[in-house]
């Protein structure tokens, strides 16, 4: 269990808002990984099971204007940017309803609005997008941050290399946010990098990095908004290296075997949402019973997303030829 005095900075509101979120973006997975299951969500499918104290967290360090890009695994951070859960489900069964109006999928949510940039398939393809948002905000000359989020395995890229250089050398308020669950499809880090910590990865551009407690929302929160505070400042780029884990495989087609049964039970039991709960029942802060109302909560919501998603229709077909490369 976490137990580090900077927990104690946050209202019992504050830490329930927390939990809410956390654990609607983990139901909101498991029925996921259900409907995929049942062939009501076609096509590739990550679930962000094991990483929840990261959207939650450094959204909390977020301010108006601030913009979101990220890899496939997104559902999470579209959930914790506000976007609407119903229209995110939708667009996972590839409904009319859907956030990209069901031609996206999994892997493609935007939510312009809510200054959320995807969503991206292409390993990588975060973080050159990014650092040309970051760009844009640069040239506008407004005090916006861009978090860019990007796997382990993305790390390895070179147009990522490629932008760390852009972005150091015109300063750009950009946050690289590795989310490092130690595995790329089924590789883990170990057997595909010269070094274990990435984010000494920006040495070579002058870019400062710092590796942070994924699992812990508190870690997330405190050390996110140093960094936050860097960029924000004008001081250029950094990198930050959330050390975290996924529960599940890399995809659904994914059954896992490439890791053991007690290093995942290992890694669970530092499980944020656990932890969280643990924190604020052994503080005293909230009740069993305030738990159970929000558990309850959260299974109605759920069911209402679920609804939603099914009973919206697919899109028409006058639609398979707009807004699509051709
Ligand atoms: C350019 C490119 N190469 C390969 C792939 C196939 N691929 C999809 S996900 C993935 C692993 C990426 O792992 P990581 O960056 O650690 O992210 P995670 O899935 O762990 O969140 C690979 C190789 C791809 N989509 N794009
Ligand atoms: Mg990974």
């Amino acid at each position: 269990m976490v137990s580090k005095s900077h927990q104690s900075n946050f209202s019992k509101k504050e830490l329930l808002d927390f939990y809410r979120e956390m654990l609607l973006i983990r139901r909101f997975e498991e029925k996921a990984g259900q409907l995929y299951g049942m062939g009501l969500i076609a096509g590739f499918c990550h679930l962000y099971i094991g990483q929840e104290a990261i959207a939650t967290g450094m959204r909390n360090t977020m301010q108006k204007g601030d913009k979101v890009i990220t890899t496939y695994r997104d559902h999470g951070h579209m959930i914790s940017i506000g976007s609407d859960p119903k229209k995110i489900m939708a667009e996972l069964l590839g409904r009319a309803d859907g956030s990209s109006k069901g031609k996206g999928g999994s892997m493609h949510l935007f939510d312009l609005e809510k200054h959320f940039y995807g969503g991206h398939g292409i390993v990588g393809a975060s973080v050159p997008i990014g650092a040309g948002l970051a760009f844009a905000d640069k040239y506008r000359g407004n005090n916006n941050v861009t978090y860019c989020y990007f796997g382990d395995g993305a790390a390895h890229q070179g147009q990522v290399y490629e932008s760390f250089n852009m972005a150091k050398l015109w300063n750009l308020p950009v946050l690289f946010i590795i989310e490092n669950n130690h595995y790329a499809m089924g590789t883990s880090l170990k057997r595909a990098s010269s070094i274990d910590e990435l984010h000494k990865r920006g040495i070579g551009f002058n870019i400062p990095g710092v590796k942070i407690n994924g699992m812990d929302i508190f870690d997330v929160i405190k050390d996110g908004q140093k960094c936050v505070d860097y960029v924000r400042a004008g001081n250029g780029p950094m990198i930050l290296e959330m050390d975290t884990y996924r529960y599940r495989g890399h995809s659904m087609s994914d059954p896992a075997t490439y890791r053991s049964k007690e290093e995942l039970n290992c890694q669970k039991e530092k499980d944020p949402i656990d932890s969280l709960r643990a924190h604020i029942l052994t503080n005293k802060i909230a009740s069993e019973d305030d738990f159970k109302k929000i558990d309850d909560s959260t299974k109605i919501k759920i069911n209402d997303i679920v609804e939603f998603a099914k009973n919206s229709p697919e899109p028409d077909e006058s639609e398979l030829m707009t807004e699509i490369y051709n």
